[in-house]
Parts: C-alpha cells; sequence; structure tokens
C-alpha cells in the first residue's frame, strides 16, 4: 500500500493534496514534531535524513516533494491531469518544481531559523545577535525575496495557474506561496487572488482536514 510518512505543519501536505487530486488509494502514518520543532527520530528508519514528505510504495522509499510529486504522476495519474507530457508545458512545469525547493523555500527557511534564535541567546548579547540578524535580514535576505516575490506576483498576474492548467506544479508552489501570503497579509493581490483560487479546490479542503492546515 502507497504509505505517506506525514509530519504535522509540513511540507507533507503537499502530498496528501496531490494523493486527492489523484484520488488514488494510500494511507498515512501521522509523526508529531519533537518540542524543538524537529521530526522526530523515527522518521530516520524510514529514510536516513529524517524529513518528510517521504512515501514508501511497493519496495521504494521516495524523499523530496518535487520527486514524489513527480513519481505519482508518473505512476497514478493515467490520464495525464497533472504533468504536461509535451513542449513548452514540461519545461515551465519542471521549472516551477525546481525553483520551489531550490531558490524560493532557502529564503524563507532562513527567515523562519533566525528568527528563533533571538530567544536562544542570553539575554546580555541579546542586543547583539539582534544586530547580526538585522544585518543579515535587511543586506541579504529581504532584498532577494523582494525579488522573489515582485516575480511571483507579476507571473500571476498573467496566469491563473503556474503553467497553462492547473498541475503538480501548483501543488509545490503552494507550500511557500500560502506562507508569503500569510506573513505578507495578503498584500500582494495577485499572490493572494492565487492562494484564494487553490485552496478552493476540493481535494485541497480534504487534505486540511486529513493532514491539518
Ligand atoms: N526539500 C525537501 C525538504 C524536506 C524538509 O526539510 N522537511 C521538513 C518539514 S517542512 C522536515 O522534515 N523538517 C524536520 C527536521 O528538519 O527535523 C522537500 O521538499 O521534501
Amino acid at each position: 500500500m502507497l504509505t505517506l510518512h506525514h509530519l504535522e505543519k509540513s511540507r507533507s501536505s503537499r502530498i496528501i493534496w496531490a494523493l486527492e487530486e489523484l484520488g488514488t488509494e494510500y494511507q498515512i502514518q501521522h509523526y508529531k514534531r519533537l518540542p524543538t520543532y524537529a521530526a522526530p527520530p523515527e522518521l530516520k528508519k524510514v529514510h536516513p535524513l529524517g524529513k518528510s514528505p517521504v512515501i514508501t510504495d511497493d519496495n521504494l522509499v521516495i524523499a523530496e516533494s518535487a520527486v514524489i510529486l513527480d513519481y505519482l504522476a508518473d505512476r497514478y495519474d493515467t490520464q495525464h491531469q497533472f504533468k504536461p507530457q509535451s513542449q513548452p508545458d514540461l519545461t515551465q512545469y519542471q521549472y516551477w518544481m525546481h525553483y520551489a525547493e531550490g531558490s524560493l523555500m532557502p529564503l524563507l527557511v532562513m527567515t523562519l531559523v533566525l528568527s528563533f534564535v533571538p530567544p536562544k541567546v542570553p539575554f546580555v548579547i541579546r542586543p547583539i545577535a539582534n544586530k547580526i540578524i538585522d544585518g543579515v535580514t535587511d543586506g541579504f535576505i529581504q532584498p532577494r525575496l523582494a525579488e522573489h516575490i515582485e516575480f511571483l506576483e507579476q507571473h500571476l498576474a498573467q496566469h491563473e495557474f503556474f503553467i497553462s492548467q492547473f498541475s503538480f506544479a501548483d501543488i509545490q508552489m503552494s507550500f511557500p506561496l500560502i506562507a508569503m501570503d500569510e506573513r505578507l497579509n495578503g498584500k500582494y493581490p495577485n499572490i493572494h487572488a492565487y492562494v484564494k483560487r487553490i485552496k478552493q479546490r476540493p481535494a485541497y479542503q480534504r487534505a486540511v482536514i486529513k493532514g491539518g492546515d
């Protein structure tokens, strides 16, 4: 049986959504985060890095959201609804699949990790830690993130979905976009409208019920 090893509040929600779109049979093995927010050690029994999502199907163990989505499309999307089969859509699909985790997520994770630092630093040197964090945020992360936001806002001004039709590229892009839209309080109208649009999909709503928001 196809099994998704799902860590609460994680990128793994994307895979539940994809499975719901496909309507294929699967089961979810749920994992809770530790108080440190890390994944529990049991996930390392499934894959040595212990990250989620990871799926097991027959004798295969597959990690990395983009690879999992591609595998699910190739194996279970018999009608080719969610992955384009020809150019130019296919290359665009692959671009967004890799862009989400390769270019956009590292910037978002950096801001999240830096936000965890001040409470862990001894009180007396906290002002110095805050100065360093502000320097990294203002000098490195924010200018780059602003370029990405503008890029995405422009793309979504002209496209209903990331490629010419709804695809697994939208599911892959949903995690950073939903996070950004929340952090930015819906300030970017095209990103905000896109997030509202994808959240209306029945399969998305079923995924939230099964895996959490
Ligand atoms: N690039 C990977 C990222 C996997 C990843 O880092 N997942 C996070 C959850 S969002 C995780 O398992 N974190 C737990 C930890 O690092 O301990 C993917 O897209 O699947």
